[in-house]
């Protein structure tokens, strides 16, 4: 059999699919033919991390595009991002985070579940059907996008582990690695990067845990191998590179919420009527656009989530 090794591929040949393909297979088959001691069968989640294509997404017609909408562009998603433990501005974690490992990667999910386990990141990916869904994506900082983005409700976990009865709210907590991450050294935030949902917020068919984007594994600067993505919620609710999911009886106190109490609230849903302490919320700018359009109370989600917060201010808990 003729094995054809990558760097036996000519460069007229390559695009980042057949390059990726031609890797898997030559994996394979040197697998299958004992070349590389060891190694197992090899599907593409466990050879791959950022950049391999997902198999087996299933686009859910229910999140298809929403309408008047149009898709941004990957390179938007990959180049304009915020991930403080690889700096602050929007260009350094697509610099900064290449060299972030993903694999091994575990998620650990415990406190008050009868059931608390480690997930192994490749075991994840087989739990539930890949789903693609398409999202608006409002940052607090008034941009926003909408991304095709890979993953399943969270809901699915959830149920594996067996939340008890006085689990609440659920903590998700990031990795903060200063061998990894050059932004760790500075203050900005009390790391590790921690976010938190109430319980009905966590079981919402709307929350994604997130592996991909675009039919790919997720960018390293995007959140790889794992993250939260909470369409209703203000962009920063969606913790990036998480490691532990932890099932709590308080509310617990996230990250930016410990930065600046007065700036961002727990709930943090998107509210064009509740302004941020420095700016207001009544617009935003779609990465790609010229004009401002008007944000949309709940990101445009409202239909099914506002029932949440029924009898709630939302001033106050904002
Ligand atoms: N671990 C971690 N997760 C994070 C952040 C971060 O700094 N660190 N930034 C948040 C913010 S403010 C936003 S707007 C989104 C940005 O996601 P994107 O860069 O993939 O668009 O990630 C969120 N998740
Ligand atoms: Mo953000």
């Amino acid at each position: 059999m003729l094995i054809r090794r990558p760097s036996d591929i000519l460069p007229s040949e390559i695009n980042s699919e057949t390059e990726f393909n031609a890797r898997r297979d030559w994996l394979k088959q040197a697998a299958g033919l004992g070349l590389i001691a060891g190694l197992p069968a090899l599907t593409a989640c466990d050879a791959e991390a950022q950049g391999a294509k997902l198999m087996g997404v299933k686009p859910n017609a229910t999140y298809a595009i929403p309408a008047g909408e149009k898709l941004n562009k990957f390179d938007e998603l990959k180049s304009y991002c915020n991930f403080y433990e690889f700096g602050t501005d929007k260009t350094d974690p697509p610099a900064l985070a290449k060299s972030l490992k993903t694999r091994p990667w575990t998620v650990s999910v415990e406190g008050e579940v009868l059931k608390p386990q480690v997930f192994d990141i490749d075991s994840l990916y087989k739990l539930a059907p890949l789903e693609e869904r398409i999202y608006r994506f409002r940052c607090v900082e008034a941009w926003s996008m909408v991304i095709p983005w890979v993953g399943f409700p969270l809901s699915e976990l959830i149920k594996q582990v067996q939340p008890k009865g006085n689990a609440k709210y659920v903590e998700f907590v990031t990795l903060a690695d200063k061998a990894q991450m050059p932004g760790l050294r500075a203050g900005v935030l009390d790391w590790p990067y921690t976010e938190g949902l109430r319980m009905d917020e966590a079981m919402h068919p709307l929350t994604l845990l997130t592996l991909g984007a675009f039919g790919e594994m997720l960018p390293n600067q995007n959140g790889a191998p794992i993250r939260m993505i909470v369409p209703w919620k203000y962009g920063f609710k969606g913790g990036k590179s998480i490691v532990k999911i932890r099932f709590v009886e308080k509310e617990p106190r996230t990250a930016w919420v410990k930065a600046g109490p007065s700036e961002y609230g727990f709930y943090s849903n998107v509210n064009p009527t509740v302004d941020h302490a420095r700016w207001s919320q009544a617009s935003e700018r779609r990465l790609g656009e010229f004009s401002k359009r008007k944000t949309l109370m709940f990101n445009g989600y409202g239909d099914q989530v506002a029932s949440m917060y029924a009898g709630m201010d939302l001033k106050k808990f904002f």
